[in-house]
């Protein structure tokens, strides 16, 4: 696969957020603005894992992480943010107005409300309240593998339902990488995190570096996955410098879960961790840990199709 302008999101619910991108895209309108629509769309969406209609921490409270970046090294990045709709727009606010690149906690949602964001009301969702009902049952934090694939009725287990009330799919952690159609790259991670961590974590989604990176020379990656496996690999840089050494988009997402993996290999059966990957010649590949991880790509020539990403165990 090749071309562009091409849009490309973790997981099937990423027909969600390429709906978000394309029209920009489709238009000749640049990557970065493209990867903001993708984020706020799937923010708009009540699901388990991401904006604040997904699983809140232990403490009952959902938190939110997420950045931005652009084609020149710009990034922006919000973590720990509460009450607040649209964490990958503050994160682009945080890029283009201030001199940092990341907010975290009270002084970024401070930030988010004086720059005009509303102050939500913090209630859970009815999915998320159901959800943390059940997993103060048992009070266990154990990540489940693939959590947004799994169909109602299979692992009756879950600390999370596996289809919300409303009919919607679950689904994890939305990365969005795009080229533009100026051979400009962009991308972003947002989500609500591991559902019931504790309170005050942060996973790989809002690092820059871990759970996204982009570089315009050679091209932009993303993931979904435990991100503690992830952070610790710096995974999207590591991903990017594989491809910057000449690997094809697929083989660098390879040799990172390979590293991941490789730490521990007895660990990794119980965890996932999944890259997307796009080069600045349009070309896509994706990898993942376990089986189970899929991505959703849109160009001219591809309409919101899914792929299933190949997996090292
Ligand atoms: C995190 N990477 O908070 C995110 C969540 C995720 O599958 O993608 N889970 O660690």
């Amino acid at each position: 696969i090749a071309g562009k302008p091409i849009v490309v999101s973790t997981w099937d619910s990423g027909t969600i957020a390429n709906s978000g991108a394309w029209p920009i895209l489709q238009q000749g309108g640049k990557a970065i603005d493209a990867v903001e629509k993708a984020g706020i769309a799937i923010e708009n969406n009540i699901n388990c894992c991401v904006g604040l209609g997904g699983n809140p921490d232990r403490d009952g409270r959902v938190t939110l992480d997420s950045c931005i970046m652009d084609d020149r090294f710009n990034c922006g990045s919000v973590a720990f943010l509460e009450r607040i709709k649209h964490p990958v727009s503050v994160a682009r606010k945080v890029m283009e107005t201030t001199p940092h690149v990341m907010l975290v906690g009270e002084g970024a949602q401070k930030f988010a409300v004086a720059n005009g964001f509303p102050l939500e009301s913090g209630k859970l969702s009815a999915g998320a309240q159901k959800a943390y009902r059940k997993w103060l049952e048992k009070s266990e934090y154990k990540p489940v593998i693939n959590i947004e694939n799994q169909k109602p009725g299979k692992d009756k287990s879950a600390f999370a339902p596996n289809k919300l009330d409303d009919g919607t799919l679950n689904h994890d952690t939305m990365g969005t990488i795009a080229l533009d159609a100026a051979g400009n790259l962009s991308g972003m991670c947002t989500t609500s995190g591991m559902g019931f961590k504790m309170r005050g974590r942060v996973g790989d989604s809002p690092i820059i570096g871990a759970g996204l990176y982009v570089d315009n020379e050679v091209g932009a990656v993303t993931c979904s996955g435990q991100g503690e496996e992830v952070i610790r690999m710096c995974g999207s840089h590591l991903v990017v410098e594989f491809m910057r050494q000449g690997l094809s988009p697929k083989e660098a997402c390879r040799r990172a879960i390979e590293r991941i993996v490789n730490r521990d290999r007895a660990r990794a059966k119980d965890f996932q961790v999944g890259f997307i990957a796009l080069n600045r010649k349009g070309e896509i590949g994706a990898f993942s840990v376990q089986k189970g991880f899929n991505y959703t790509v849109t160009s001219a020539s591809i309409n919101q199709k899914i792929y299933d990403a190949e997996h090292f165990l």
